[in-house]
């Protein structure tokens, strides 16, 4: 008899489970048209105020056997499902965010076969400026030796000091071209201004965005128009999340082809320039499909530690290594003091090669 009457208790108890489980489901699906309206208001999901509100209802109307606060404890849950629910929809929505982890951006230069992002390792070297001629294509001649394919030419550059060398102009991305055509490598300058960009697109193959500029959501999107690919180097104080909304910026405007590169975080340590953040190279790539770069030369700020820094960018899971060669670094009209000299850029590229990861 008890038997029978638990078995018939429990079978209420599972319709009515059925039909809660109905109930928050289409609670979710009217969460979800919730969130896209504040989408388009451009506001948060999290809302305190509207909680404490529903709570307070639910507060009133509640006539138990439950407590009002075993009520509450219950309801605060389904908020926060609702809110982790919005958050993730959010995420899968951001175009940069990577949504398998076989998912990988590949970057193929216009000679088809000069890839970054392919599970390759790319090397980006060169002068940290453009100086001249003969300083270009000395260390063009270094590059070609190892295979290097991206130079790095900055004609443009931004320095702290309005003092400091500010660049060669459009003078010296005209050497920096045909230097690069010459050994058959492509050019990496840093472009300052969006006014600046069919300029660019006379001399440069890829688009460099610095510190400075990787929040200048108006340059991003210009370079979201052009076809050539845009490396984007965090920001001075940027968060790995600002980073890749800076990112994003690129790809939404309508250019999918967008590597990251990081030269480390701002700390309180003075023996280096930065400080290489080797967990953020890690995040980056679990969190989005974009080829990641690795700048030692302005994480270290010293030349003397560059062989175990690119050991350890190699070993990263990065996509590639940056780092500066001149051919006279003390006379070197910027970053004297982290610029390889030749010998050293060949010692640097010898020991990478034999490391196997
Ligand atoms: C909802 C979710 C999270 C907010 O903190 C408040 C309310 C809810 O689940 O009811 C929905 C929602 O986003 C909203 O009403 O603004
Ligand atoms: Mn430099």
């Amino acid at each position: 008899m008890a038997e029978s009457q638990l078995q018939e208790l429990r079978g209420q108890v599972d319709r009515l489970n059925l039909q809660l489980l109905e109930l928050l489901n289409q609670r979710a699906k009217v969460v979800e048209e919730i969130s896209k309206v504040q989408a388009q208001m451009g506001t948060g999901f999290y809302d305190p105020q509207r909680e404490a509100d529903m709570l307070t209802q639910l507060e009133m109307a509640n006539n138990g056997p439950f407590s009002n606060e075993t009520i509450k404890a219950l309801f605060r849950e389904i908020f926060r499902a609702s809110l982790a629910m919005q958050e993730k929809d959010a995420r899968a929505k951001i175009l940069v965010q990577r949504k398998s982890p076989d998912q990988a951006t590949v970057i193929t230069m216009p000679d088809g076969v000069t890839k970054i992002g392919d599970g390759s390792f790319t090397y980006l070297t060169g002068s940290c400026a453009i100086e001249s001629y003969e300083q270009m294509d000395q260390v063009a001649q270094a590059l070609h030796k190892h295979g290097v394919k991206l130079m790095r030419g900055m004609a443009y550059k931004p320095r702290t000091s309005p003092y400091d060398y500010q660049g060669m102009g459009e003078e010296g991305l005209k050497i920096a071209r045909s230097v690069a055509d010459k050994y058959g490598m492509y050019v990496v300058s840093e472009i300052m201004d969006k006014s600046q960009i069919d300029m660019f697109a006379d001399y440069v193959d890829i688009f460099w965005v610095g510190a400075r500029n990787m929040q200048n959501s108006f340059l991003l999107k210009a370079l979201g128009k052009i076809k050539q690919p845009v490396i984007l180097k965090n920001g001075i104080a940027s968060t790995l999340e600002e980073f890749l909304y800076g990112a994003e910026y690129i790809v939404s405007s309508g250019n999918p082809n967008v590597i990251l590169i990081t030269r480390g975080i701002r700390t309180f340590e003075k023996w280096t320039r930065n400080t290489l953040d080797l967990g953020a190279i890690a995040v980056l790539k679990l969190e989005s499909h974009l080829p990641v770069i690795v700048d030692i030369s302005h994480s270290a700020g010293r030349r003397d530690i560059a062989i175990p820094m690119a050991k350890a960018a190699l070993a990263s899971g990065a996509d590639g290594l940056m780092v500066e060669v001149h051919p006279n670094p003390p006379v070197a009209m910027s970053d004297a003091k982290q610029q390889l000299d030749l010998k050293q850029f060949d010692t640097l590229m010898d020991t990478l090669k034999k490391m196997k990861i």
